[in-house]
């Protein structure tokens, strides 16, 4: 917490400090109880069983399962490395349809293994793919699409699929943001071939690090199982050319400690959200993102899109950090105006028309249990001010 935070607002207050003492992060980790992690971490310890699937990550595999309804969780050392494994397990190769409003990991890992990403647009009301773009983006080359559920909204699982079973495609989901949301009472983590969790410190869940690959598909989770470690089935019997994705012992700990007090991050979250939405309602030119409750939303990203343009919107980044809160603009400019993407594909913008407006739009704001109470008052006067 935020100790001694003045209530005033502003530079322009009497003492010209921040109206935040100390800087309010995007990303903040979300922890669970500290002595319950200790615990484990001395078992560890004392047991000197670090890693290479050891007993806690096999509980932590089996809690995570279950809490998703699928029959496989292969945990990885982060959600990068289970993209890239899970993608490879599934044979994809050539070109993979992919939005280029993400995180730059979704394409990263599959140009990492020598697959060409290619990005299709998105839906502007949802953030996630289109299905109509994807359509438009399909070659005779195209093995797979990876779809994304953008800040924990679901994408469009169902006419995804039907373009995958149309096309011959593999259809997994980059489902980073989503622990904890659903679609229609169903946990996002079920659809697709599989779905790949994030358990990074900045998401809802953390492990630290870590990752995770949920399947129904026993054969497939047995090729990744083999893929994560070396490609090693038994003593000195290698199969497979294997990485190394091996989530270690402290790792598990941390995650089956932060198990236990999802609903309360997810708790927090919401209430901030509120408050959020509540501060800004009266602000014209800005649009809060809407979750729809029905779906279980975790509630992680507050997303505001400013209908001004970007120097209205990066001056109001500008304000807030002046302020020591340290919004965001992911995920600016966008994968597609990245290297080495902005030269393999110097043609993409012309199809992702979405895409550019919206990353000249977006502002991601601080949430989270350790969100200091005035935060949101602070937001809403500085985004106050600079509209004005
Ligand atoms: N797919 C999607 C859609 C993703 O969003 C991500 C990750 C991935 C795949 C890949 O997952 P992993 O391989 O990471 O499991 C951060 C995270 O590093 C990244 O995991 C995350 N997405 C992305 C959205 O955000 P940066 O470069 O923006 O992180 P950074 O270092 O600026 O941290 C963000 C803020 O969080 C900082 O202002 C400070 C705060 N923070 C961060 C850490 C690590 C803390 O307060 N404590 C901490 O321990 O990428």
């Amino acid at each position: 917490m935020v100790k001694n935070a003045p209530k005033t607002m502003g530079r322009s207050g009497k003492d010209g400090l921040p109206a935040l003492l100390e800087p309010v992060h995007v990303g903040r980790p979300n922890l669970g109880d500290k002595a319950a992690f200790l615990a484990l971490a001395e078992q560890i310890y004392d047991s000197r069983w670090l890693t290479n699937n050891g007993p806690l990550v096999r509980q932590f595999e089996q809690e995570v399962a279950e809490l998703h309804g699928v029959r496989n969780c292969v945990s990885m050392c982060n959600a990068t490395v289970a993209l890239e494994i899970a993608s490879r397990a599934l044979g994809m190769k050539g070109e993979v349809i992919v939005p280029s409003w993400t995180f730059v990991a979704t394409a990263h890992a599959l140009s990492w293994q020598g697959i060409t990403p290619v990005f299709a647009d998105i839906d502007p009301a949802t953030h996630n793919l289109d299905p109509a773009a994807v359509r438009r983006m399909v070659s005779p080359r195209t093995t797979g699409i990876i779809g994304v559920h953008l800040w924990g909204r679901p994408a469009p699982v169902q006419a995804l699929q039907a373009l995958a079973d149309e096309f011959g495609l593999h259809l997994m989901y980059d489902a980073a943001h989503a622990f904890g949301s659903s679609l229609g009472g169903r946990r996002i983590g079920g659809f697709g071939a599989c779905e790949v969790l994030s358990f990074h410190a900045t998401k809802l869940f953390n492990t630290f690090e870590g990752g995770a690959v949920l399947t129904d598909d026993d054969a497939l989770a047995e090729t990744m199982r083999l893929m994560r470690n070396f490609g090693f089935k038994g003593y000195d019997n290698v199969i497979y050319p294997g990485t190394n994705g091996k989530m270690p012992e402290i790792n598990a700990a941390m995650g089956l400690v932060n198990l236990r007090a999802v609903g309360q991050f997810i708790a927090a979250n919401q209430s901030r959200y509120e408050a959020y939405r509540q501060a800004l309602s009266a602000l014209d030119g800005l649009q809060l993102i809407q979750y729809d409750p029905s779906n279980d939303p975790n509630y992680q990203y507050v997303v505001v899109e400013v209908s001004q343009g970007p120097a209205i919107r990066d001056e109001i980044i500008g304000a807030l950090h002046a302020e020591n809160i340290l919004a965001r603009r992911y995920f600016w400019p966008g994968c597609h105006r990245m290297l080495p993407y902005r030269d393999t594909h110097p043609q993409a913008g012309e199809f992702l028309p979405h895409t550019n407006a919206l990353a000249e739009r977006v502002i991601v704001l601080p949430t989270g249990e350790t969100l200091p109470e005035h935060t949101v008052e602070v937001v809403a006067e500085v985004m106050r001010r600079v509209l004005a």
